[in-house]
């Protein structure tokens, strides 16, 4: 035999070796096929039926020409389809790239672009009108196809996912995200959180993120538990669905727990009586939301800490303390430390940025090979994040390095929106800075120095019309002038007070 050929029939094996996140779901796509696993609206279906329902939706996928390696890019609500489509991916190797349902034009454009997707899917038309293959014709389609397994031939090293993050130069970048890094994530707060097949999911956060797809989505399919999916978090009908499903598990971010402290005392018994842990993740949750709901509710939420590009890194104990105003401790596998700018390791309680290793830590950022180097320092991912640990080993945030703005778990970096708006009539200067916010934790201002033809109405319909409604600065204030540094660097903290 050849070397060469010698060589692919090792690289066979190898790919035979492997497992993906595949191998992971067997625990509810194989091993519970006729347990209902899922709950979306009035319809409920089985493992089988998801398993199924994936298995028709990637021969529909390969008949249109889908190979391992291509991009799809998914502009979804939550949905059925969208696990489908997810699964349909992970089965054939193509890469999934989800897309905010809130961007507009200008941000999809972007993704679009960047990512070259063979397809994009929606439910309706996309801004940008960018041609996409519509969700309902496809499931329609898939429905009449053989609900036999397709081949699989992914490893897990093979990219399961381009997630996009906010960037901080404007243009965000992909995430690429490999199986086995979801699979780590999984195993770990499967492990740390005692999720078990018997729990139940309330999932309300957007399944575009990491946060719903790689704890929520990938959590319910590895541990088999059974899992309501809401199309999204709805304040006024929380309380319902919390009452009607009686989870026992819950992952949100702060803004939703902030919501939830507005329901009636009784009410919040009531739910907090069939739960057995309150997740929440994804921006800061302030010290007195946790006091306050652990007066209502009676659970002391577990705060973690995540990001796109490393998946978990760091969690609050599920037994054990779980320290108000701290992220917890590292999670299994996971190495932190904390870095000054000197590059030099920090002792307890001293200040750094956090730099995290592990399986969970992606490989790079898609097509962007400077970015990725830049991101990475012997070996650990610099997160941007400031943080500081304590003599038991949690670690406190305490700010990011950038000026990221965090809005209901959703990111926003300034630059973007200071982008969009010089390039508005009106617009002479502007700072955009995000301000404290009672519900959201953070919303962004813009403070515009003014030519004579701004017109404050218009500019925000502009920003309407073009950025995702998180992004919409609350406030316009309109100033003479930016307070700068000698070297002309923006002083944002000398900016006045916004008037909302
Ligand atoms: C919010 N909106 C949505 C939406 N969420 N629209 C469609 N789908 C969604 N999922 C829009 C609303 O239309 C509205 O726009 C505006 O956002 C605020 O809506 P609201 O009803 O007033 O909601 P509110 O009570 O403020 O709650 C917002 C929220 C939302 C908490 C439900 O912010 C949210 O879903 N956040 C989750 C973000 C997330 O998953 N982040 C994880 C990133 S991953 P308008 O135009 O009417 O103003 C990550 C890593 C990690 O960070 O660690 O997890
Ligand atoms: P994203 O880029 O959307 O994945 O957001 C990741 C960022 O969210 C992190 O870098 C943190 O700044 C922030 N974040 C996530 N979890 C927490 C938390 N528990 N407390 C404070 N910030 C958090």
């Amino acid at each position: 035999m050849s070397f060469v050929s010698i060589a692919v029939v090792f690289d066979r094996l190898l790919l035979l070796l492997t497992m993906n996140l595949l191998h992971t779901f067997a625990n509810s796509l194989e091993a519970k096929k006729t347990a209902v696993g899922l709950e979306f609206g009035t319809a409920t279906f089985t493992f089988g039926e998801i398993d199924a329902r994936s298995n028709q939706m990637a021969r529909l996928l390969k008949g249109r020409g889908f190979e391992s390696g291509d991009r799809l890019c998914v502009y979804l609500e939550n949905c059925v389809e969208f696990i489908d489509l997810f699964l349909a991916c992970s089965k054939l190797g193509v890469i999934f790239v989800p897309i905010n349902i809130l961007y507009r034009e200008r941000e999809v454009t972007h993704i679009y672009n960047d990512a070259n997707p063979k397809a994009l899917i929606s439910t309706a038309e996309v801004p940008g009108n960018f041609p996409s293959w519509k969700v309902k014709e496809l499931r329609m389609e898939a429905k009449g196809l053989s609900s036999e397994p397709v081949k699989i031939e992914t490893t897990g090293d093979s990219t399961a996912a381009i997630v996009y993050t906010s960037g901080t130069t404007g243009a965000s970048k992909g995430a690429m995200l490999t199986h086995n890094n979801f699979i780590v994530n999984g195993i770990n707060l499967i492990t740390c959180w005692q999720i078990k097949e018997d729990d139940r999911l309330l999932l309300a956060l957007p399944l575009f993120h990491v946060h719903a797809l790689a704890n929520g989505l990938h959590v319910w399919l590895m541990s088999g538990c059974r899992m309501r999916l809401l199309e999204r978090f709805e304040h006024q009908k929380a309380a319902d669905e919390f009452q009607s499903f009686q989870p026992t598990l819950f992952f949100g971010v702060p803004t939703m727990y902030i919501r939830l402290l507005d329901q009636p005392s009784d009410v919040a018994r009531k739910i907090g009586s069939t739960l057995r842990l309150f997740v929440c993740g994804s921006a800061p949750l302030p010290a007195h939301v946790l006091a306050s709901f652990r007066e209502k509710y009676d659970h002391t939420i577990l705060e973690r800490y995540g990001m796109t590009e490393t998946l978990m890194n760091i969690s609050n104990p599920y037994h054990g303390e779980r320290k108000a105003g701290t992220v917890g401790l590292p999670l299994p596998g996971i190495s932190v430390k904390i870095v000054a700018e000197n590059g030099l390791p920090v002792g307890v309680g001293e200040i750094g940025e956090v730099y995290v290793k592990g399986p969970n830590v992606f490989f790079g950022y898609w097509k962007r090979e400077e970015a990725t180097e830049n991101a990475f320092k012997n070996g650990y991912f610099k997160t941007g994040d400031l943080g500081f640990a304590d003599a038991d080993g949690y670690y406190t945030l305490c700010g990011r390095k950038s000026d990221l703005i965090i809005s209901g778990g959703f990111n926003i970096y300034p630059r973007e929106i200071e982008e969009f708006l010089l390039e508005q009539a009106g617009v002479a200067e502007v700072a955009v800075v995000g301000v404290a916010h009672d519900v959201r934790g953070e919303v962004p201002v813009a403070y515009v120095v003014p030519t004579k033809d701004l017109n404050i109405t218009l500019l925000e319909e502009k920003c309407r019309e073009h950025l995702a409604s998180f992004k919409i600065p609350k406030a316009f204030m309109v100033v003479d002038k930016l307070p700068r540094t000698a070297l002309g660097k923006v002083q944002k903290h000398l900016l006045p007070a916004p008037k909302f």
